[in-house]
């Protein structure tokens, strides 16, 4: 594994507080119905990411995952005004301001959405990572799913053709105990699920998902077996979400002092922590950092709020349209 040095650990940081405050940013500014729709927030969870971009080799690999997808991008690369532009749907957006919450997209930055029908993107997935052996190239797929995504056929049809196939995926189940307000407990026999890899004899495991140096480690492991021919890999990662499972969610399922426990774990504080006692940093430059991240926060919101809705007509620009069609007319 690429090793863990001064400047990962100060960029985990930045990256980490940066998604966080992003993040909290957006929750507001839904209150304000500034943004609307769906909106499922990654709080608690940035570990996994963290991890996972230290692991990947960026430009290169690909990302896809579930609708709780607007901080990927912004590690892979994209301008986070731009993601923020998107949420609020103007048309300096990602997708033009079409697309929203659960759709953000970057074909330049390999980060392929952004899906809400759970469990839709795990064969998706498998299919990036089919192309790439296919046409000889390098890249290896990272497919993320929650735990509720799991019990979907989906991750078994695709789970059974990437062995078969030895395709270049990692499978990564981001375990935040909760799907919607069902605990795993409830809807599983075993809980741990890691152990469905074994059915398909798929390399598998679990690894701390509160922990950017666990996932990383695991992670490169996956990533250099798929890379050099060996197939897949399931990761599960134990972690933890924060906020509801969506911004209308009363969270009757479980309880403050839950939330709070795991606070205790957070990967923010814990990475902040190691650097103060490592003296990768002074009390002093970390207050840099985050103000660096929240003046960074205040450029995208001011940029999402100072762009344009987009124009009406653009509104049939990805539908399909017959040429020659004699009936209607679909352009405003
Ligand atoms: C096929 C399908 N069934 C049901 C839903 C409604 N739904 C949206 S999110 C969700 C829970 C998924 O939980 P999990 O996979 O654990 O992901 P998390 O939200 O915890 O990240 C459900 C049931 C859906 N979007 N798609
Ligand atoms: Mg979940």
């Amino acid at each position: 594994m690429k090793k863990v040095t001064k400047e990962v650990y100060l960029k985990w940081y930045e990256d980490m507080l940066f998604w966080r405050k992003f993040e909290d940013k957006l929750a507001a500014v839904y209150i304000q119905q500034k943004v609307r729709g769906f909106l499922h927030l990654y709080n608690g969870q940035e570990a996994v990411l963290a991890g996972s971009l230290h692991a990947m080799e960026i430009g290169k690999d690909r990302m896809i995952t579930a609708y709780r997808n607007h901080v990927q991008p912004i590690g892979l690369g994209v301008d986070p005004r731009k993601v923020m532009a998107e949420l609020y749907g103007k048309v300096t957006g990602t997708s033009k301001g079409m697309g929203g919450s659960m759709h953000i997209f970057s074909k330049e930055h390999h980060f392929y959405g952004g899906h809400g029908i759970v469990g839709g993107q795990i064969p998706l997935g498998a299919g990036l990572a089919f192309a790439d052996k296919y046409f000889g190239r390098d890249a290896v797929t990272l497919c993320y799913m929650g735990d509720g995504a799991v019990r979907q056929g989906s991750l078994h049809e695709a789970f059974n053709l990437a062995m078969l196939w030895q395709l270049p995926v990692v499978f990564i189940c981001e375990n935040n105990g909760y799907a919607m307000g069902t605990s795993v407990a409830r809807t599983s026999h075993s809980t741990e699920i890691w152990k469905l890899g074994l059915g398909y004899e798929m390399p598998c495991g679990p690894v701390d998902g509160m922990d950017p140096v666990a996932v990383a480690q695991e992670l490169s492991k996956a990533i250099e077996r798929a890379r050099s021919g060996g197939g897949p890999t399931f990761l599960e990662a134990k972690t933890y979400r924060y906020r509801g499972h969506s911004m209308s969610d009363a969270q009757h399922y479980r309880t403050k002092d839950e939330v709070e426990e795991y606070k205790k774990i957070d990967p923010i504080t814990t990475v902040r922590e190691t650097i103060l006692e490592k003296k990768y940093a002074t009390e002093e430059e970390i207050r840099q950092i985050d103000k660096r991240v929240q003046e960074l926060v205040k450029e995208c919101e001011e940029f999402a709020e100072n762009s344009p809705y987009p124009p009406k007509e653009q509104m049939y620009d990805t539908v399909y349209e017959q040429e020659d069609y004699p009936f209607l007319e679909h352009k405003l």
